[in-house]
């Protein structure tokens, strides 16, 4: 099965989402994956505006057409977002659309809770109260969810701060509170320098790929990192070996056989802000970054193939005024 966002996913968990919190290095990547909210098939845009602590969804319009793509002024859909320091969209409840998770980092260590999807976005009842997933989450200083293994339920990935290390936490298959998540297996280590990170297929083969910003490297490298077929195998989580992604080690070995990681942008640190989302509706996931200095909301297209610093095309113009807005998924 071919896994790609947008249309071609349809309402299957594709993605995820996420976005740094303390003790990141450099300009913190917020953002992830975005999701369709209004169930139309084409992704939208959520996003917390850090001034008055309201989220926001902005609507596909359907057609990619520069600051017009996203429907403005976004739908009011949560106020006192300040309760957390993270929000995600994913398939973790089994419901008609992407949840949304959020980390209550003041309680529990770290409370992951997810707020199911109601079936339409309906201001602030889109989301349904919340269950709690977890607790102690604050270990870690990034997470995101994309479904590693293929299965239809997405997956929680998260760096582990002390260490650097990137797990994974497979879905069960199954709804149930705290033991919706299994526990947790390394997914790669050596991840701690880089600022943002993000799952998903960008090489068109069906196998996710991890893609990150390294700041302290060509003012914000960006590199995708192939995956392997064994990590988004359906096999069953226990058969599949860990890790699949060392940043230094894996990368080289693979870089002797031919596939190894691509250098697909540079500068990236003037972005406070990244996700990936088909904003152009090819089914390809493109970049989109929020320009911390102005506001600027742009889109770098996928190429539609992988081809170094062309992968992604020329920056265009989807939104301005952004500044507010701190996560933006
Ligand atoms: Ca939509
Ligand atoms: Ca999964
Ligand atoms: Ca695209």
């Amino acid at each position: 099965m071919i896994r790609r966002f947008g249309r071609a996913a349809g309402a299957i968990g594709l993605a995820l989402a996420l976005l740094a919190t303390t003790a990141l290095p450099a300009a913190a990547g917020l953002g992830g994956q975005s999701r369709d909210i209004t169930l139309d098939g084409r992704n939208d845009l959520f996003a917390r505006r850090a001034s008055d602590n309201v989220m926001l969804v902005y609507p596909h319009s359907g057609v990619f057409n520069g600051q017009q793509t996203f429907t403005s002024p976004g739908v009011v859909v949560g106020h006192g977002a300040g309760i957390a320091d993270f929000y995600a969209l994913a398939r973790i409840t089994g419901g008609p659309g992407p949840d949304q998770v959020a980390r209550w980092h003041q309680s529990g260590g770290g409370e992951l809770k997810v707020y199911p999807h109601s079936g339409k976005l309906n201001g602030t009842s889109t989301w349904l109260a919340p269950v709690t997933l977890g607790f102690g989450a604050n270990i870690n200083n990034f997470t995101l969810f994309h479904d590693v293994n293929n299965d239809g339920w997405d997956d929680q990935i998260a760096r582990e701060a002390a260490t650097g290390d990137l797990y994974v936490y497979y879905h069960s298959g199954v709804f149930n509170g705290t033991a919706t998540f299994g526990a947790r297996q390394l997914l790669g280590t050596g991840w701690g320098p880089v600022s943002w990170l993000a799952m998903a297929d960008l090489t068109g083969d069906g196998v996710s790929d991890l893609i990150a910003a390294d700041p302290t490297v060509d003012q914000g490298r960006l590199t995708l990192y192939p995956g392997d077929n064994g990590i988004s195998a359906r096999s069953g989580a226990a058969q599949r070996p860990a890790p699949r992604f060392d940043r230094v080690r894996a990368g080289q070995a693979r870089a002797a056989a031919g596939w190894g990681p691509v250098t697909v942008g540079t500068g990236w640190t003037m972005m406070d802000t990244i996700t990936l989302t088909d904003v152009n509706l090819d089914g390809w996931p493109d970049l989109v970054g929020k320009v911390t200095s102005n506001g600027e909301l742009l889109v770098y297209p996928h190429s539609k193939g992988v081809s170094g610093m062309t992968t992604f095309g020329s920056p265009q113009l989807i939104g301005t005024g952004w500044q507010p807005f701190d996560i933006i998924t």
